[in-house]
């Protein structure tokens, strides 16, 4: 049935976008009520409107938190209009009809991400704006709801097409929107309530709470534990996911083995790098660095220890990638990386990060220290006839920081700086060694000459004599297999050079 709106509470804490709505309802001769900060604001419209004291007789009290809580409100909304009796009591306690409601709740949700105190944060819990909301939604037969600014700009077309009444269907509708609004505004708090549980069972109180839109899959619930703005500026793009987190904790720690290198650039894929170089020149180590794999490189997440600079921001943009983490930008280059909207610009501040690590096992944790161990070529010991050239030492050295950083089991294959395939978590060396070799023909890298990294022991000679047939000449390894010997004949007899460092890098 249409309905042609009477009068209208307007209640919003954001009053951005409101005058369009305000003006449709004034021209349409619709009776004005509103609360404090709102009802100032449709006065300076030049707009007539009735405070909401003068319909419950008291003014906005205790600290505006019973402003709009009240029968003369509440009734005004909730009278069945097609009941005598409703409508007799209506009239006996002298309550108007209300039969529209305009709400845009406390910020709830911005007010935590704020980081601010519980008590700023408590305060900021909607009670009469959601009253009004589900009252007026319950009505649906009777009276519409407006229930976010999100709503406005549709609410205008419809009131303008239909000279402010609405249809049965439209109120139904927005009825509906109402209770969705309601929910995920009840659903924050309950988060809310549930993480600083969490915090005090998991002994994370203290820390700040970053409530996450869910977990490593939609239906996973999630919250980050820490001060990520003491690591990051964030300058442009949406918000950190669970998974985003991950990974950039995955980009941070590969990253920090290349402090004070030439400018190195690294795409990370679930945790593991499906790209990294360093170079002369920034630009260089980007398109290296992609070159590896452009295809996982689509949607990961690149970090990079130099500051980006415009040539290299015009082959970044090209990419689809979730997040750019540097130490700077030149402005020119940040502006053009913010021409996707949603891509996720960070600024790295120089934080010292804690030494250990832990992870729920069981019914309990495991703490360890954080793998800070990486070798270089004083550590390495040369256990074939052929010691490595200075080129590849300098391709052994690099292979195994990216080795350390990668799943287990895992074999890196590399050339001078540059990461030319990796097998990632596989259950078997071979298994890695053949993927890492698949990948690197099929994105059309000439394995001769390549160096290989494994990231524990050889258990038999295979991985050698697999990776000597596809080019490899020189491998590192930790060494330590009783069959250590049979893996060092073969390279001996086949012209490789094998050194070891007797530090495994497992990584689960
Ligand atoms: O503190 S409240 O929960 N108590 C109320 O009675 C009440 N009525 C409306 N908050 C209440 N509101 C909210 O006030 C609305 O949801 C809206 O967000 C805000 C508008 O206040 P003002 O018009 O004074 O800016």
């Amino acid at each position: 049935m249409s309905k042609k709106i009477q009068s209208a509470l307007i209640s919003v804490y954001y009053k951005d976008g409101l005058e369009p709505l305000v003006r449709i309802l004034h021209q349409n001769d619709v009776k004005l009520y509103s609360t404090g900060g709102t009802q100032t604001f449709i006065e300076n419209l030049g707009i007539p409107v009735t405070p909401a004291e003068e319909l419950t007789g008291y003014p906005s009290i205790f600290g505006g938190r019973v402003k709009t809580l009240h029968p003369a409100i509440m009734g005004g909304i909730l009278y069945r209009r097609d009941d005598a009796g409703d409508v007799a009591q209506a009239e006996q306690y002298n309550i108007p009809s209300i039969d529209m409601v305009v709400v845009d709740l406390y910020p709830f949700e911005e007010t935590v991400a704020s980081g601010a105190s519980e008590e700023e944060i408590i305060e900021k819990i909607d009670i009469g704006g959601i009253s009004l909301i589900r009252a007026t939604a319950k009505n649906f037969k009777d009276t519409f709801i407006v229930s976010s600014r999100s709503q406005y700009a549709d609410v205008v077309s419809l009131l303008a097409s239909k000279e402010a009444a609405t249809d049965l269907d439209d109120r139904r509708t927005y009825a509906g929107k109402a209770f969705a609004v309601s929910s995920q505004y009840d659903g924050a708090i309950n988060s809310f309530f549930l993480d600083r549980q969490d915090a005090e069972l998991y002994g994370f109180t203290g820390l700040p709470a970053q409530t996450l839109r869910y977990g490593e899959n939609p239906h996973q619930k999630a919250t980050y534990y820490g001060d990520l703005e003491a690591m990051f500026v964030k300058l442009h793009g949406k918000e950190l996911s669970y998974n985003n987190l991950v990974d950039v904790d995955a980009c941070v720690s590969l990253i920090d083995e290349f402090v004070g290198t030439a400018p190195t650039y690294a795409i990370i894929k679930h945790t593991n790098a499906c790209g990294i170089a360093t170079a002369a020149t920034a630009k260089e180590a980007y398109d290296n660095a992609l070159a590896c794999d452009p295809v996982s490189a689509f949607g990961g997440v690149v970090i990079t220890n130099a500051k980006v600079d415009l040539a290299t921001a015009e082959e970044l943009n090209k990419l689809f990638m979730e997040i750019l983490i540097a130490p700077a930008y030149d402005t020119d280059a940040l502006e053009l990386l913010k021409s996707k909207k949603n891509r996720i610009l960070l600024k790295r501040n120089p934080e010292q990060l804690p030494g250990v690590m832990f992870k729920t096992l069981l019914n309990g944790v495991l703490l360890q220290d954080k793998d800070l161990v990486t070798e270089t070529a004083e550590g390495f010991t040369t256990v074939t006839t052929k010691a490595p050239t200075q080129a590849e030492v300098t391709a052994l050295e690099f292979a195994l920081k990216v080795c350390k950083h990668t799943k287990s089991n895992t074999i890196v294959l590399a050339k001078e700086n540059q990461l030319i395939a990796s097998g990632t978590g596989q259950t078997s060396r071979v298994d890695a060694l053949r993927q890492a070799i698949d990948k690197a023909k099929a994105f059309g890298f000439d394995l001769n000459g390549a160096v290989m990294a494994s990231d524990a022991f050889f258990p038999f000679p295979d991985c050698v004599e697999i990776a000597h047939q596809a080019g490899v000449t020189a491998v590192v390894q930790p060494g330590g297999s009783i069959r250590d010997k049979e893996s060092i004949a073969y390279c001996d007899a086949h012209g490789l050079a094998m050194v070891t460092t007797g530090v495994r890098h497992f990584k689960h």
